[in-house]
């Protein structure tokens, strides 16, 4: 088990970005400063072989410019809020509009690029990097002064992020990892023949800004991965809520409350690894990629195509405060906000 820092750059605004290495028998995990990224998964594959399972560029400019977010940690908010308005206590606070009329993902100058506080922790059976960041009252349009920690662990074969929160007035606050995953290793293939299962009888149909409209029934649909199946049937699928999302998943699906163990399993049949997924949060925005054929080259040169990676949104219902009132939480000074999520990578 060990842990290095390197420098990474520099950025556009002259801050320095580190690189944190974690590494023990299992994984070897690259952790940036600059919006808590994830920049490298190296994990073997089923005769040991050790690739990156992660998307990545390959400078600090390529994240700053060209990134959809690989790797980062994404806030205040994840995901789109309808007509980037949300009401606390009866106070309108109008977002940061960057998604259309919607607020997406935090706003434009987000939590997935900011350059973090960052210090390195070690325990008896861990390596990891506590991250932390300060967000003044009303940046980005969000309501209190909020100091967020996220703390990524490596333990075995497990990554963990356990995200906190204070507010020192009433807030809403959904955090999430963007990474992308893709268990070919070194991007060989993109993800059309790795199987998803998912722990989800409901999924939440969007419109055609992808702003969240209905909790929908999974059977008999391309959403139903209750038992594994090949992503690459439901891509081609021509149902309305693939299409509608340029052909793919790009949607909050419900984890079941009963579930007793994983949240969502990914497993590639050719290199034998499985990504399993577990967390606290009641829904995972499935992400398949469906626009990444706009971000150019990845990080070995490879050009970056449609479904080259499949991301697992863990989070809060998107949109909760305008589409599901009734099940939106409000932190402040009294109730924090956390949230973990753990990825586990193994071979079939
Ligand atoms: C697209 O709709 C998708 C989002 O879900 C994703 O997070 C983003 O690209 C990176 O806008």
């Amino acid at each position: 088990m060990e842990i290095s820092v390197t420098n990474w750059g520099i950025t556009k605004k002259g801050e320095e970005v580190k690189c944190y290495t974690l590494k023990n028998e299992f994984l070897e995990v690259d952790i940036l400063n600059y919006g808590g990224v994830i920049k490298k998964i190296l994990s073997p594959d089923k005769n040991g072989k050790l690739e990156n399972i992660v998307l990545n560029l390959e400078t600090i400019r390529d994240y700053e410019e060209r990134s959809p977010y690989f790797g980062a940690i994404v806030g205040r908010n994840a995901g789109r809020i309808g007509n980037a308005s949300i009401t606390i206590n009866n106070v309108k606070y109008d977002l940061a509009k960057n998604s259309g009329e919607n607020n997406i993902h935090g706003g434009i100058d987000n939590f997935s690029h900011k350059i973090w506080d960052s210090k390195e922790i070690k325990g008896e059976n861990f390596v990891g990097v506590e991250l932390s960041l300060k967000s003044p009252h009303l940046e980005e349009g969000f309501p209190g002064n909020i100091i967020a920690t996220v703390v990524y662990k490596l333990i075995n074969n497990e990554l963990s992020i356990e995200y906190n929160a204070t507010s020192d007035m009433d807030t809403y606050l959904n955090l999430t990892n963007h990474s992308y995953f893709n268990l070919s290793g070194d991007f060989k293939r993109d993800v059309s023949d790795e199987y998803l299962t998912l722990a989800c009888k409901k999924f939440i149909a969007v419109d055609e800004a992808t702003l969240p409209v209905k909790v929908t029934d999974v059977k008999d649909t391309p959403f139903d991965f209750q038992e594994s199946r090949e992503l690459a049937p439901s891509f081609k699928s021509d149902h309305e809520q693939i299409v509608i999302v340029n052909h793919g998943l790009d949607h909050p699906f419900v984890l079941d409350e009963n579930r007793d163990s994983y949240s969502a399993i990914l497993e590639d049949k050719i290199s034998g690894r499985k990504l399993e997924v577990y967390t606290d949060q009641p829904a995972v925005v499935i992400y398949s990629g469906n626009y990444l054929y706009e971000v150019g080259k990845l990080s070995n040169g490879l050009e970056c195509l449609k479904y080259m990676g499949i991301c697992f949104e863990t989070q809060d219902y998107p949109n909760v405060l305008n589409f599901m009132p009734e099940k939106a939480k409000i932190y402040n000074s009294s109730k924090p906000y956390s949230q973990k999520t753990i990825f586990k990578f193994s071979t079939i």
